[in-house]
């Protein structure tokens, strides 16, 4: 197979796209359709102060590594969960960040250790508080957003992107359709506007680009990142979906970003209409970050939460 572009042998074949390019130019490509995506969104723009959110893995590095490129400014935000599972994960991930940065004297980042700063690893205070759960991710989500939406308030930084790509956006859609969400449907969208002081603008540039593409991209420009997935994401009902819309993708390549796409198209004219529900958001007293729980947010109160009994 040949490179569309200059005939070299290519690296890359996109079925979907019914195109192969070679290690010059699938870089190109890549990034040139990140870049459209920030600009078709209006995502930010020169002077904005971008902040990443990066866990190690593919996706994230690959994003820091495009915008970098891209010249805009652009800092790093990891958080250390404490996640060992047997295979030293957050050691593990870290370390990858760390080498990247030290690669590129421009990047910058700021680490956040949940452990170092409020006594318990992910794995432990979600031990304390969940009763017979035995995943802890819907207690990571809320540390992440509280910590991705603190360093953005605190940094005063303009944006914070995220890598999640065309599968998870599309598997994600896939379950909320399968469950009718649509209070969260309504509020998946490729840039999310900050819609208090305190809540920083999200947005995604890696929205259209499949998770093997940004796999592709990190290989061909050597970024060294973690293969391993969270051990806590075994058996995800998130992974289910990815395998149902990759059997799909598999039979009729296009599938997933034809798919997404409607969506945007049908969420531009109306179709999933947000419920404007005036919640009132007040400051939370402990850490300032805006909540609709009276007191202490839903984050600060885990810290104070006595452990159920199992
Ligand atoms: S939520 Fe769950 Fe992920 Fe957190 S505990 Fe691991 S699998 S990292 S996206
Ligand atoms: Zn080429
Ligand atoms: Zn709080």
């Amino acid at each position: 197979m040949r490179c569309r572009k200059c005939n070299r042998p290519a690296v890359f074949n996109m079925r979907q796209h019914r195109l192969a390019l070679c290690e010059i130019h699938y870089p190109e490509w890549f990034i040139t359709q990140a870049r459209r995506a920030i600009e078709k969104y209006r995502m930010f723009g020169r002077d904005d102060r971008l902040l990443v959110a990066v866990s190690g893995g593919k996706d994230s590095l690959a994003l820091w590594d495009v915008l970098l490129r891209l010249g805009y400014r652009t800092d790093g935000l990891y958080i250390d969960l404490g996640i060992d599972g047997g295979a030293r994960y957050s050691i593990t991930s870290r370390a990858k960040v760390e080498q990247f940065a030290a690669e590129r004297p421009s990047a910058q980042f700021t680490v956040v250790d949940i452990k170092a700063e409020y006594g318990e690893t992910l794995p432990e205070v979600a031990r304390r508080v969940q009763r017979g759960r035995s995943k802890p991710c819907s207690v990571c989500g809320l540390i992440k957003r509280h910590a991705m939406n603190q360093v953005a308030h605190d940094g005063g930084y303009d944006a914070l992107a995220t890598g999640h790509n065309l599968d998870d956006e599309v598997a994600v859609l896939f379950g909320n359709l399968l469950h009718w969400q649509t209070g969260y449907i309504a509020r998946q969208a490729p840039v999310l506007p900050a819609t208090h002081g305190g809540l920083a603008r999200k947005v995604k540039p890696f929205y259209r680009l499949h998770e093997r593409e940004t796999a592709a991209y990190a290989l061909i420009t050597g970024i060294d990142y973690i293969y391993d997935e969270c051990p806590h994401a075994v058996g995800a009902t998130s992974l289910r979906y990815k395998g149902i819309l990759n059997q799909m993708e598999e039979e009729s390549p296009g599938t997933k970003l034809q798919f997404y796409q409607g969506f945007l198209r049908a969420r531009k004219v109306g179709f999933f209409c947000e419920k404007t529900q005036e919640v009132e958001l007040h400051p939370c007293s402990n850490c300032g970050q805006p909540t609709s729980a009276p007191g202490l947010c839903t984050f600060c109160r885990l810290w104070e939460r006595a452990p159920v009994d199992d």
